[in-house]
């Protein structure tokens, strides 16, 4: 394009230093940006050290980002990312926030004031997100506010240092060109060491601030607490699991899921930490007396061991949010009836520490049916993902309608008056887990020799039981598997057929029969809004 000029030489010239003049403001412009919002970061992380994590910024806006997320969003996170689905939101909202940042910083190379207005955006989005979680309180307000503060001086400092004085004015337009002092290089211009000190400075108070944070947010963990909990015995014991519940089959989910191996689904960005000694459970409502207990009293009740599979309703077919656990608690029933449920009341709405909501049948938790408060999760204080240190356990129910992990509160209610946070987002207020069976072996598209092939999985019908499970190889007959021994109704079963595999490509497909009798049903139908059917179904190649 200079070219064309008929004074092509200082026109190139000039044109070639405009340009290098404008990519080093940007890059200026950006990097600034990035240290402003760093710094705001790093510093908010150490206010919230002191005032307390729900303060913390970037995990308030990612909590109200999963609160505000529509339904099928959140179904297609945890059916693509599983349990890394935080972690994949907060690296997107990171994500935002640096671009967001290098754009506020590269406009505030034209004018401060577009800078300064990023990051009062930045400390707002902050703030509201900080005050509007369920168990905030005006001082975690102050983290987002500090940071943004500090953020807005480091932008203005970086960009004082930035300013370049071959610039008469900081308006748009063309600018006069100025000879370059003698000895000074391209890479080089005015104000360039001052600009690369403070932000050094402002990356150190970007790390340090964010690691001294770290540090003083661990005072809010409750793990050594957790550690000096030693469980009583319990009350009401249960024979071990029979032997032949674990069938040897290389492959197969075990009968006991180990508490480090079982699924985690809720929506907390970062564990709710509930000191022990703080903790209290308040039962209130459509009671006749009001009941207040703390952990010590929630001990002393008497204890009952449970067998008991945790579903969730997001588990597809075939899927893995399903679990089973020895669970050690106080019974559910006991609490209700000493409080005294009043005529009509129809509904326990559950509350956690972290706000978030459960709706329950109380007709479901009087049956009889081991309904717990739990403590212990085999043969350990329940472990912080899990809900330390109280939680819910209803044998039957999917966990969203039952689970209810840090519970501090049970209101007596009625379905009619008070909708829980799935039911709010559309699911169904009453969900008994439904029939399912799963095959664990062999794998999807495993390579198999011809000849006797152990097909063994898992199937379940918390509280109906699981009476048969049937197997098939293409459009063959359904096979009986052998079931494997069962401590009682509340868990899955085990089951194993051995198959005569023939060489080709063969679809092995399971079904499950519950202890009414029910066939599990063969219709498809999505997790939303009261849990998947279908059946799995595994592709083989046999050689
Ligand atoms: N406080 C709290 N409790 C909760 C949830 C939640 O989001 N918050 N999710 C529920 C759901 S949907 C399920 S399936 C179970 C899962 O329990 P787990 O994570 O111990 O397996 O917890 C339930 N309890
Ligand atoms: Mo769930």
């Amino acid at each position: 394009m200079a070219e064309q000029k008929p004074d092509g030489d200082v026109t190139t010239e000039r044109t070639g230093r405009a340009l290098a003049r404008g990519v080093r403001s940007a890059v200026l412009g950006g990097l600034s940006g990035l240290l402003a919002a760093g710094a705001a970061l790093g510093v908010a992380q150490l206010v919230a050290g002191f005032t307390g994590p729900a303060g913390e910024p970037v995990l308030a806006v990612g909590g109200t980002a999963i609160d505000l997320t529509p339904v099928p969003v959140k179904d297609f996170a945890i059916a693509h990312f599983g349990s890394h689905d935080k972690a994949v939101l907060l690296g997107g909202i990171l994500v935002m926030v640096a671009i967001f940042a290098m754009g506020t910083g590269i406009a505030a190379r034209r004018w401060i004031g577009y800078g300064l207005a990023g990051l009062a955006v930045f400390g707002a989005l902050g703030v509201a997100a900080a005050l509007s979680r369920p168990v905030s309180g005006p001082v975690d307000a102050a983290p987002a506010v500090v940071g943004a503060a500090a953020g807005a001086a480091v932008l203005f400092l970086l960009a004082r240092a930035a300013v370049d004085p071959s610039r008469t004015a900081a308006g748009p337009g063309p600018q006069p060109v100025r000879p370059r002092p003698a000895g000074q290089s391209q890479g080089d211009w005015p104000g360039r060491r001052r600009f690369l000190l403070t932000a050094a400075g402002a990356a150190v108070l970007a790390a340090g601030g964010a690691g001294l944070g770290q540090v003083l947010l661990g005072r809010f963990s409750v793990a050594a607490a957790r550690d000096q909990i030693r469980l009583p015995a319990p009350a009401v014991t249960r024979p071990p699991v029979p032997p032949g519940a674990q069938l040897r089959v290389p492959g197969i989910s075990a009968f006991t899921t180990p508490n480090a191996s079982f699924y985690r689904v809720d929506t907390a960005l970062s564990l709710p930490q509930v000191p022990p000694e703080q903790w209290r459970l308040r039962v209130h409502g459509m009671v006749a007396r009001e009941l207040d207990i703390s952990f010590g009293e929630l001990l002393r009740r008497p204890l009952t061991e449970a067998d008991i599979t945790l579903a969730c309703v997001s588990n597809q077919v075939g899927g893995p949010y399903v679990g089973n656990a020895r669970w050690l608690g106080a019974s559910l029933a006991a609490l209700l009836r000493e409080a005294g449920v009043r005529r009509g009341a129809d509904q326990i709405l559950s509350t956690s520490a972290d706000g978030w909501t459960c709706g329950t049948p109380i007709e479901t938790v009087l049956d009889g049916r081991d309904a717990l408060l739990a403590v212990g999760m085999n043969g350990q204080p329940l472990p912080v993902a899990h809900g330390f240190p109280a939680r819910m356990v209803v044998p039957g129910l999917y966990g969203y309608v039952s689970a209810t992990k840090w519970v501090t509160d049970l209101e007596i209610t009625t379905f009619a008056a008070q909708r829980a946070y799935w039911v709010q987002r559309g699911y169904a207020a009453q969900a008994p887990i439904k029939t399912e069976s799963r095959i664990d072996v062999p794998k999807p598209l495993a390579q198999l020799k011809a000849g006797r092939t152990a097909v063994a999985g898992v199937a379940w019908a918390p509280h109906r039981g699981l009476d048969a499970v049937q197997v098939r190889a293409g459009n063959g007959p359904w096979q009986q598997a052998r079931l494997a021994a069962v401590p009682g109704l509340d868990t899955w079963r085990q089951w194993v057929w051995l198959w005569d595999a023939t060489p080709g490509l063969h679809q092995l497909q399971v079904r499950a029969t519950d202890g009414t009798g029910a066939i599990q049903p063969a219709r498809r139908v999505p997790i939303f809004p009261n849990g998947a059917t279908g059946r799995d179904t595994v592709t083989v190649t046999v050689t």
